[in-house]
């Protein structure tokens, strides 16, 4: 989880253009271990309550004369005074020194997770290819076979909390491959890594100062604590401070233990958490629909919503052909414009955006779950023969617009509101379909 509050994020790669659309509200960005692959994969930054992109942080070395137990388990001479320091910090936030030195010994700098933190940004994936490996058919059976061997405690969460099954499990699955991949970094070294290094220094810090006080209150030893290198850990990947905030004890023996083989606690945690947030039991996500010829694409937007009814007035209907059930109100979402999916997103998909904002990632866990329930695939196409911009190619196509007259208010390679609005303002002025989808097509007619 994240940051402020939050929590959690994903064993995907999430594309970095969706993220980038998303991140207002997210929680946490970092991209967790994959299930069916493997290689590590990158995340956008992504802003949020929880996670915030917080700012570089440097903080100052301090002088202070480091404990020789804590001297001699690490190397730098930097990092050792910066734990000297951090360790006044520590026990100042109330931190006890018993637990200090036992949660520090041993503690060591870990170069590779700065490399992680470094090599975030290149990785460039379009929505159809996250969700292909997002809700793969390993993965899909994966989690009915999951589901099925917990489905006396999932019940038991979702009698509780009010979040389905499904939904719990495909977070689960998103987040650690079903509690396969739930890290193995120690995550005091890899904090301690990532608040000496400074960049985010600030919020790592309080994430480390987190993560002792929860070895403090004695829910897991500094040998258990282990999570991605960004500090999210067990499950489905909560980050200390979200921990603090939000993990339960379901199995009531004391500890909200979300680092052992029992997943119980980390996936009532997860529910706990999305109910804390408003989730509306028995609504969906979204679903899909079909819009209708000469649609008003300028209604496609998250800040416009209506009732499932007064979409289908304008033509617009479930994907079978008859009006979408009343859910409540609803927003039309084209993650890849006017020639992919259309989706009509209720009041739950800003729920799940609370784990993590990411349009990919929250279409993600809500098709899983869909999946895993026995739904079929989506029926309409993705546009597969564009590809995902790069980063670059991004900028451009803000320099392009901002030269057209169509203000993107910034050149930061972010496909967000501003440069959404310069896009359709662009596409309108040409004739083209209003749907604000960063294509390839569309840098190549800027150009
Ligand atoms: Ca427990």
């Amino acid at each position: 989880m994240r940051v402020l509050s939050f929590v959690v994020c994903c064993a995907l790669p999430l594309p970095e253009i969706v993220l980038a659309q998303a991140v207002e509200r997210s929680i946490r960005p970092e991209v967790r271990p994959n299930s069916e692959a493997v290689a590590p994969v990158k995340t956008a930054a992504v802003t949020s309550k929880i996670r915030p992109n917080a700012r570089p942080v440097i903080i100052k070395k301090e002088r202070a004369v480091t404990p020789a137990a804590i001297l001699a388990a690490t190397s730098d001479a930097g990092f050792k005074r910066w734990v000297s320091g951090f360790r006044s910090r520590a026990v100042s936030a109330g931190i006890s020194p018993a637990v200090f030195e036992r949660s520090f010994r041993g503690v060591q700098y870990l170069p590779k997770v700065i490399e992680r933190d470094r090599n975030q940004s290149e990785f460039t994936k379009t929505i159809w290819e996250y969700l292909d490996s997002a809700a793969s058919d390993t993965r899909i059976a994966n989690g009915k076979a999951a589901m099925a061997e917990q489905m006396s405690k999932l019940e038991a969460i979702e009698a509780k909390y009010g979040v389905e099954k499904e939904v719990v499990t495909a977070v689960w699955g998103l987040e650690s491959a079903y509690g396969e991949f739930r890290g193995e970094t120690p995550i005091v070294s890899a904090l301690a890594t990532l608040s000496y290094d400074g960049r985010r220094g600030r919020f790592f810090e309080s994430q480390l100062i987190a993560a002792l006080k929860i070895l403090q209150a004695g829910d897991t030893t500094p040998e258990n604590m282990t999570g991605s290198w960004a500090g999210a850990m067990g499950h489905t990947q909560f980050i200390p401070t979200s921990y603090l905030d939000y993990a339960v004890d379901f199995t009531g023996d004391g500890r909200r233990d979300i680092w052992s083989d029992d997943p119980a606690d980390a996936l009532a945690s997860t529910a706990a958490y999305l109910s804390r947030f408003g989730w509306v039991t028995g609504q969906p996500w979204g679903v899909e629909v079909k819009l209708p010829e000469g649609f008003d694409y300028g209604l496609a937007s998250r800040k416009i919503k209506k009732a499932p009814s007064d979409w289908a007035a304008l033509g617009v209907l479930g994907i079978d052909g008859t009006v979408v059930p009343n859910h409540g109100s609803g927003s039309i979402l084209l993650p890849a414009g006017a020639k992919g999916v259309a989706f009509m997103v209720f009041k739950n998909f800003s729920v799940i955006e609370r784990y993590n904002a990411a349009d990919a990632y929250v279409i993600g866990v809500g098709h899983l779950s869909d999946r895993i329930r026995g739904s079929g695939p989506f029926k309409t196409e993705w546009p597969r023969e564009d590809r995902a911009l790069t980063f670059k190619e991004r900028q451009q196509m803000q320099r392009l617009l901002s030269a057209a007259g169509f203000n993107t208010r910034g050149v930061d390679g972010k496909i967000g509101p501003n440069t959404v609005a310069a896009i359709r303002g662009f596409q309108k002025a040409n004739g083209l379909i209003p749907d604000g989808y960063a294509s390839l097509n569309l840098l190549n007619r800027l150009r």
